[in-house]
């Protein structure tokens, strides 16, 4: 197995959303055993402990919108410390909410752009965190990182995307909750969006083989945001938006081990994580091992799956 440089940065990001303690996140993993969990894996780990950012204060464009100046802030820090982590290994963002992504992506791109390598970007999610700041209804930034990203109007204030990401060059797996605005947003594009329904009806390996086709022939760096609710609830109680229906620990765990058998994934965002509201740290640990299938543990080696 290849050893990798697995960077850990953890991002205490809270600003995405109104209910608190995302901002335990990184400390979590930690004592979950992520650090050791990649060592014992063979890979060598550098944790560099949690970013900080910059106190700003700039008004939000709507009155509506929750925390505005500080989740530009952590855009700034997490955009620059993504593109530095890139050029010593693989950066596993230790979150925090998902509103982190507008940072680890912008930044991942900038370094993809740099190495004139097209940026993929895969987000295992129960929504589709596709708002603009002027869609969204409820105000929380970490319902609209994708479309930050992938450089959707309304982000004045936020830092300028110089290299959004192509709609076709993002997969959404896990969609059970989709804001009205965001669908109609999400059915003029060409994001690559697979709901519950058809992991349902034709199994979650299909559609991730057909992306990862696609990120191999393009030579493309990818990025994984893992959010806790794509998982099941009842697997992964510690998230503030639950959505029932969610993936299995079967269907999470044959996604990061693909994600390892294709030796694509270069970044991965750990996020949504609310310690306060977990038991006994179950959901930490699954995440934990989640990251660890995605990096090389298994049980068998398996032959090429040329079929998928
Ligand atoms: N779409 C809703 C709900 C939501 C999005 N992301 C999360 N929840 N975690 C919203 O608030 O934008
Ligand atoms: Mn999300
Ligand atoms: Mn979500």
């Amino acid at each position: 197995m290849t050893q990798q440089t697995c960077i850990l940065i953890g991002a205490p990001v809270d600003s995405g959303k109104q209910r608190r303690g995302c901002l335990m996140g990184p400390d979590a993993y930690r004592t979950a055993g992520l650090v050791e969990s990649l060592e014992e894996l063979g890979h060598r780990v550098i944790d560099q402990g949690d970013v900080t950012r910059a106190e700003k204060s700039l008004t939000a464009p709507d009155a509506k919108i929750h925390y505005w100046s500080e989740t530009i802030a952590w855009t700034e820090a997490l955009a620059d410390a993504a593109e530095a982590a890139m050029q010593k290994g693989l950066p596993i963002f230790l979150g925090g909410d998902h509103s982190l992504a507008a940072g680890t992506v912008t930044g991942v791109a900038r370094y993809a752009n740099a190495q004139n390598r097209p940026q993929f970007v895969l987000w295992l999610d129960a929504h589709s965190d596709y708002h603009t700041p002027t869609s969204t209804d409820s105000g929380n930034l970490h319902g609209t990182p994708l479309a930050y990203f992938t450089g959707r109007e309304g982000f004045e204030g936020f830092p300028k995307v110089k290299q959004p990401i192509p709609q076709e060059n993002v997969c959404i797996i896990g969609l059970r909750s989709v804001d009205t605005a965001e669908r109609e947003a999400l059915m003029a594009s060409q994001i690559h969006r697979h709901d519950m329904r058809e992991i349902d009806e034709s199994g979650i390996a299909k559609p991730l083989a057909a992306f990862l086709k696609r990120v191999a022939e393009a030579n493309g760096l990818l990025h994984v945001s893992l959010d806790v609710d794509f998982l099941d609830p009842s697997v992964a109680p510690a998230v503030g938006t639950t959505v029932p229906g969610g993936a299995t620990v079967r269907e999470a765990h044959l996604v990061m081990e693909m994600l390892h058998d294709s030796g694509l994934m270069t970044s991965l965002d750990l996020v949504e994580l609310n310690p306060f509201l977990d038991e006994r740290g179950r959901t930490a640990t699954l995440m934990v091992d989640l990251a660890a299938s995605s990096l090389g543990r298994k049980i068998f080696d398996r032959p090429t799956r040329s079929h998928l």
